[in-house]
């Protein structure tokens, strides 16, 4: 086996061939709105309507984009090398939820450390949960609560949440009258479970760990413009992994790479772990 310990960190590009737009196709805007607009709580705190909008329409895109031959590459090959004694993680800056839907039941992701299973850290958050604002409470939630017109979609709204920490509870849907979410915890407004700006990324501890003790470090489809991801790179060569990077174009932290693959996502990423991983 030649890696022992692998890290994959990927970015909007790996899901750009399933129909999800990235960051900068959106040209950092949404509806004449900068993404720090949508993506930080003074945003939210100012204007928790737009964010709401905006996430809405994101967990629509998502919801119904499937994973492409990128997720499933990756899926698959760690799942072998893992198998064959290599500990593998996987970081993605996304909150769509390809990657963990690729899972099957002869793989599924674990948690740091894990014995025999790939490591998995959604850096970034979930489309999948939303968090009580006041007391950070995560709770399983699908649901789009504004239609593509900007209106309050009460009608589709699925009526129960669950709480990860409390399955058994099946709690009641509670929205205000212009369709924001409620707690169901305390009545105070959800907000989506995403990491913005200026907040502390889920997992940067364990992953600054495995980072410094890889061999390998594979880079797919990120701009490597955003913190702390972007410095991911230089953790890995700190401690001399081979830094990869997989884009079809050079992204920001280029220069820290050691080896670069010009590509689409669905056709280099493939072809790196069937030639070279392995
Ligand atoms: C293809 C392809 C194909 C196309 N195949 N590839 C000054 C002021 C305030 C803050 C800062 C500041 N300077 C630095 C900061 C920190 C800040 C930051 O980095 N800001 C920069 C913008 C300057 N970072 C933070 O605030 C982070 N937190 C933090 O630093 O906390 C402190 C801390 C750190 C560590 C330990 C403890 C404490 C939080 C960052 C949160 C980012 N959130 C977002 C939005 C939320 C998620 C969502 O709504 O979806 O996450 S921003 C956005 O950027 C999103 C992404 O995950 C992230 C990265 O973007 P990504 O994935 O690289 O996408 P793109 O679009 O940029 O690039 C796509 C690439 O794909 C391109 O290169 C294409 O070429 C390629 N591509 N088609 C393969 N087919």
């Amino acid at each position: 086996m030649k890696y022992k310990k692998i890290v994959v960190l990927t970015g909007a590009g790996i899901s750009a061939e399933s129909g999800l737009n990235t960051f900068r196709d959106m040209n950092g805007l949404w509806n004449n709105h900068s993404i720090e607009d949508v993506a930080s709580l003074k945003g939210f705190s100012q204007n928790p309507h737009l964010v709401w909008k905006f996430y809405s329409m994101r967990r629509r895109e998502a919801g119904s984009a499937i994973p492409n031959a990128a997720h499933h590459a990756i899926t698959a090959s760690l799942a072998t090398l893992s198998d064959r004694g290599s500990s593998c993680l996987l970081i993605t800056q996304n909150v769509d939820t390809l990657h963990e839907r690729c899972q099957n039941k002869n793989m599924r992701f674990g948690n740091f450390g894990d014995p025999k299973c790939i490591a998995f850290c959604a850096l970034h958050g979930s489309l999948n949960a939303s968090d009580c604002v006041k007391f950070g409470a995560v709770f399983t939630d699908r649901n789009s609560y504004f239609d593509d017109d900007g209106n309050a979609d009460v009608k589709n709204i699925e009526g129960l949440f669950q709480s990860e920490k409390y399955p058994e509870l099946g709690i009641n849907l509670v929205a205000t009258s212009d369709g924001l979410p409620l707690s169901p915890c305390c009545n105070s407004l959800l907000r989506p479970h995403i990491v913005w700006f200026g907040e502390t990324p889920f997992g940067v501890r364990e992953c600054g760990r495995a980072l410094y003790g890889c061999d390998l470090f594979v880079s797919i489809g990120t701009s490597g413009t955003v913190y702390p991801a972007s410095n991911f790179v230089s953790y890995a060569r700190d401690g001399r992994a081979l830094t990869v990077c997989i884009n079809p174009e050079p992204p920001a932290n280029a220069s820290h790479f050691q080896m670069h693959i010009h590509g689409k996502a669905t056709e280099a990423v493939p072809n790196f772990f069937e030639k070279f991983a392995f």
